[in-house]
């Protein structure tokens, strides 16, 4: 049996490149989680539960997943055999309840474990790669429309986005509407626009903005209602031809079977961080395509650890209709891996080698942690 004698939960709190302005918080820096699993073999395997926001997105902040997993998740963890993930996560799972994103950074952390141990990737747990690329979309949220479209030619120019991601909620719906209007109408023919309104409107704000984008030429509304209003998103999907996708919503496979049976929506955003790992985040990528829901592979502005998770777990499922949104370390000043993730045409190159494929730079995380 192989335990694990050491678990280490570390927050970072890395500055972003420019401030992120989303409905419910404008980030400066991102508190990325790390969670470190060392093995009685000696490897160390590690996850991320990485949030927005602190609790502005969800219930778990970088504080509490630090204390839960020190506190809660650590003696049952340390009952467990490293070498078989799904029994330990099955064991949480029996003790603990929610936590999401916890699980998720030590499902992660499991497996990579695993795979070092093994000398496989990640991928070959959930049925193998079936691509060593995956296409990533830009946000483009400094706030400013201006700004927005300068940036926007300048990942263009350099190919490494032809996909934008534009949040909105913050202002007048016609406001935000015009802004989205100027942005697609610069990138008109060379470039993707969609917009991510983060719960922000009513539906009667939704139903204007519906109209009023879907003239624009813009692709996909995601959460533009709050994520308990199921019946709202139904009535948006069923009345406008733009796609409509519940991220907020997607709390793990039950919240998408359910959401898939009201058919609220035509596309899920699928994270692993909020669909508690990357086996739950697996089975909402079945509920989906069952249901011929399109998928969109999401991130929680994850770093490397967790954006490298959630390339393995995508590459793994059929291509993704609407490709993802993997940029999360390009968003951040400081590079905490030893060697960055590669990014280029467009796409990002899923790690190959053992485990996750990476490897943490502890000194320059060191630089980072949070006293
Ligand atoms: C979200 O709500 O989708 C993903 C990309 C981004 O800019 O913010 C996140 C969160
Ligand atoms: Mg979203």
């Amino acid at each position: 049996m192989t335990t694990i004698d050491h678990i280490e939960v570390v927050i970072a709190d890395i500055p972003t490149i420019r401030p992120h302005v989303l409905a419910m918080a404008t980030m400066h820096s991102q508190a990325v989680v790390l969670v470190f699993l060392r093995r009685s073999d000696g490897i160390v395997g590690v996850g991320e539960a990485t949030t927005i926001g602190g609790l502005a997105y969800g219930e778990e902040s970088p504080e509490s997943v630090k204390v839960n997993i020190e506190t809660y998740f650590a003696p049952i963890l340390k009952a467990c055999d490293a070498d078989y993930p799904a029994a330990a996560m099955a064991l949480l799972g029996s003790h603990i309840v929610g936590n999401r994103f916890a699980k998720c950074a030590v499902e992660t952390a499991l497996y990579d474990g695993l795979g070092q141990a093994e000398g496989k990737p990640v991928s070959d747990y959930f049925g193998g790669a079936l691509t060593d690329r995956l296409e990533v979309a830009w946000t483009l949220a400094s706030g400013d429309t201006g700004a927005d479209i300068y940036e926007g030619e300048r990942m263009l120019a350099e190919r490494r986005h032809r996909h934008f991601k534009l949040k909105i909620g913050k202002r007048y719906v016609a406001a935000d509407c015009a802004h989205v209007a100027a942005i697609a109408r610069a990138f008109e023919g060379r470039a993707s626009v969609r917009v991510d309104v983060n719960q922000a409107w009513s539906r009667e704000q939704a139903n204007k903005g519906a109209a009023l984008l879907q003239d624009t030429g813009v692709a996909l509304i995601e959460q533009p209602l709050p994520k308990d209003d199921v019946e709202g998103m139904t009535a948006l999907a069923a009345r406008y031809d733009i796609a409509i996708m519940p991220d907020e919503a997607l709390q793990g496979p039950a919240s998408a079977a359910r959401l898939a049976a009201a058919k609220a929506g035509d596309v899920f955003a699928l994270k692993i961080t909020q669909s508690g790992g990357l086996s739950a985040a697996r089975e909402v990528a079945t509920i989906a395509r069952n249901a011929q829901i399109a998928l969109y592979g999401g991130t929680m502005l994850e770093g490397g650890v967790g954006t490298a998770a959630s390339a393995h777990l995508f590459a793994s499922l059929p291509p993704m209709a609407w490709h993802t949104e993997l940029f999360g370390p390009l968003l951040m000043t400081e590079e905490i891996l030893s060697e960055p993730l590669h990014y280029s045409e467009f796409g990002l190159v899923v790690p190959s080698g053992p485990g996750l494929g990476i490897t943490v730079d502890r000194d320059r995380l060191e630089t980072f942690r949070r006293a």
